[in-house]
C-alpha cells in the first residue's frame, strides 16, 4: 500500500502531522492507500507555494494553459479504464458510472481548455470622442477548492479546470473518502506540464484542513461542493473576510409523472435517477410525484423493476447498484429509513442493510421505496442514498406545489406528452436544472450547473459560467484624444 504525503510546489512532502488515514474500498474494506491528516501548517505551506507561483501563472498565456488541460484530458482518455476502476474501488459507484465520472472530467477539461482562446470581455464605445472602453477577465489569485467524494474525478475537474484556465493558483482539499483519485489527478496535471506551485494538494479532515483554507487570509476565493451545514459554515466565515465563495450544496430532486406520460420511459428514468450512484448524487431523484390516474400502474411497474435490480460488487458489469460510500453514510441512510417507518410512510420495497457473503465486508443497502405523504421528513430532507419517496398528486398545480415545497432547488424533472405542460414546468419548477422527459441526473458539462434556494449561493459551475466563479472583471478606459476629457461633466 502506497503512503502519500502532501503535494506542495510540485513535490510530495511529509506532512507536518504524524497522523495518517487509509482510503478504503467500500465494497470490501480493502485499504487502497494511506494519506496524511494534514494540518494548518501544511495549508500555510501550500498557500505560500501558490502565492509564489501566481505572478508567473497569471502571465502564462491562457491558450497555453488550455494546452496543458487538453493534454491532461488526453492522458485521462488513454487511461480511462484504469481511472474508472479506481473511482469504483475508492467510492463504490458501479463501473459504468466510474468510467462516466472520468468521462465527465475529460469532457470538462476539453471544453474549458477552449476558454483559453476566448475568456471574452466586452468592448464598448465611450460617451466621449476618441476614447474606447473594454473589460478584461483577470484571475483572483490563490483559490481554495474543496471537493466531495461522490464524483471524485468530475467535480474536482470542474473546479480545478475553471480555476486554472482563468489563471489562479490553487490549494486543493479533496474529501477524506477519495484522496487517491485526487492524488492521481494531481499527478496527471503535473505530467501534462502544470508548473510547480500552481496546484497544491493537502488531504485531511474538514475541520482542520478545510477550516485552514477558509480562514487563510491569502486565499481570496473558496469553491465548495458538499452539505448545506458545511456550506453555511464556510459561507459565513469566508464572507466575513470578503472572500468570493461558490457553493454547490444539497438537493431533494423531484421527478413528476403526469397521466399523459410515456410510463415505461418515466419508470426507466426514475430507476436511473434514484438508484444510479446508489442515490449518492446531489442530483439524485429522491421524490417521485405521480398523478393519481396512473398511480397504481406506475407503482406496479416501478416495484417490479426495482426488485430486480442487482446489488453487489460494483466492478461486476452486471451489477446495477454498488455499496454506499462509507459506514457513516450507511448509518445515516438506515436512520432515515427508520425515520420514514416511524413517521408512517409505507415501506413498499427494500429498507434493509444487505448481509451475508460479500455483503458483510461492505456497505450495501437495498434500493428502498416508500409511499409517503408530502411533508414527512423523508420527503423534505436530503438522504443521499438509494431511498425514494413516492407522493400521489391530483393535478399539475399540486405536483408543482409539492415539487417546490422544499428548501432545495438543484435538479427537477417532468414526464409529460403535453407540450404546454412541459413548457409551463420549465418556468414553474424552482431549480437550477429542469429536465423534460429525462431523469434528474446526467447534466452535461457545457451547461451551467447549480441550484436555487439552499442548494447554493447563486454560483454556477460548468459551462462558460464556471469562469465567473474564478475571475475578476476589470473595466479599462483608453483615451486617445490627447486631451483631458471629463466624463459626466457637462460644460
Ligand atoms: C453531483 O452530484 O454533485 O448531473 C454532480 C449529474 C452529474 C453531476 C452530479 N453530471 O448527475
Amino acid at each position: 500500500m502506497k503512503n502519500y504525503g502532501v503535494y506542495i510546489n510540485g513535490e510530495w512532502f511529509k506532512s507536518a502531522s504524524e497522523k495518517t488515514f487509509a482510503t478504503k474500498n467500500p465494497a470490501n474494506g480493502e485499504a487502497l492507500a494511506s494519506f496524511p491528516e494534514g494540518t494548518q501548517e501544511d495549508v500555510a505551506r501550500a498557500v505560500e507555494a501558490a502565492e509564489k507561483a501566481f505572478p508567473k501563472w497569471k502571465r502564462f498565456p491562457p491558450p497555453k494553459r488550455g494546452e496543458i488541460l487538453l493534454k491532461a484530458a488526453a492522458m485521462m482518455r488513454a487511461r480511462k479504464e484504469e481511472l474508472g476502476e479506481m473511482v469504483t474501488k475508492e467510492m463504490g459507484k458501479v463501473i459504468a458510472e466510474g468510467k462516466g465520472d472520468v468521462q465527465e472530467a475529460i469532457d470538462f477539461l476539453e471544453y474549458i481548455s477552449g476558454e483559453g482562446r476566448r475568456l471574452l470581455g466586452e468592448t464598448t464605445p465611450s460617451e466621449l470622442p476618441s476614447k474606447l472602453c473594454l473589460t478584461l477577465k483577470q484571475p483572483i489569485g490563490v483559490v481554495g477548492c474543496i471537493t466531495p467524494w461522490n464524483f471524485p474525478m468530475a467535480v474536482p475537474c470542474w473546479k480545478l479546470g475553471a480555476a486554472l484556465i482563468s489563471g489562479n493558483t490553487i490549494v486543493y482539499k479533496p474529501a477524506t473518502l477519495t484522496p487517491l483519485c485526487a492524488a492521481r489527478l494531481v499527478e496527471i496535471l503535473e505530467q501534462a506540464g502544470l508548473p510547480a506551485g500552481v496546484l497544491n494538494l493537502v488531504t485531511g479532515p474538514a475541520d482542520v484542513v478545510g477550516e485552514a483554507i477558509v480562514q487563510h487570509p491569502a486565499i481570496r476565493a473558496v469553491s465548495f461542493t458538499g452539505s448545506v451545514a458545511a456550506g453555511r459554515d464556510i459561507y459565513s466565515k469566508a464572507s466575513r473576510m470578503l472572500k468570493r465563495v461558490g457553493l454547490e450544496l444539497g438537493g431533494k430532486n423531484p421527478q413528476i409523472i403526469m397521466d399523459d406520460a410515456n410510463l415505461e420511459l418515466a419508470i426507466e428514468g426514475v430507476l436511473f435517477g434514484a438508484f444510479g450512484t446508489a442515490g449518492q448524487r446531489c442530483t439524485a431523484t429522491s421524490r417521485l410525484i405521480v398523478h393519481e390516474n396512473i398511480f397504481a400502474e406506475a407503482m406496479g411497474k416501478l416495484l417490479s423493476r426495482t426488485r430486480s435490480l442487482k446489488v453487489g460488487d460494483p466492478l461486476d458489469p452486471r451489477v446495477d447498484v454498488g455499496p454506499v460510500a462509507s459506514g457513516e453514510q450507511e448509518r445515516k441512510i438506515l436512520q432515515y429509513i427508520r425515520i420514514g417507518i416511524e413517521e408512517g410512510a409505507k415501506l413498499l420495497c427494500g429498507g434493509k442493510k444487505l448481509t451475508g457473503g460479500q455483503y458483510d465486508r461492505g456497505f450495501f443497502i437495498e434500493p428502498t421505496i416508500f409511499e409517503a405523504e408530502h411533508g414527512m421528513r423523508i420527503t423534505k430532507e436530503e438522504i443521499f442514498g438509494p431511498v425514494l419517496s413516492v407522493i400521489k398528486i391530483r393535478n399539475y398545480e399540486e405536483a408543482v406545489m409539492v415539487a417546490n415545497d422544499v428548501e432545495y432547488g438543484l435538479s427537477s424533472s417532468i414526464y409529460t406528452a403535453n407540450v404546454n405542460t412541459a413548457f409551463r414546468a420549465m418556468e414553474d419548477l424552482e431549480a437550477g436544472v429542469t429536465y423534460i422527459n429525462a431523469p434528474t441526473i446526467g447534466a452535461e458539462v457545457h451547461l451551467p450547473f447549480g441550484g436555487v434556494k439552499n442548494t447554493g449561493n447563486g454560483a454556477r459551475e460548468a459551462g462558460t459560467e464556471a469562469i465567473h466563479e474564478f475571475t475578476e472583471i476589470k473595466s479599462v478606459f483608453i483615451d486617445f484624444s490627447e486631451k483631458l476629457q471629463k466624463a459626466q461633466i457637462i460644460e
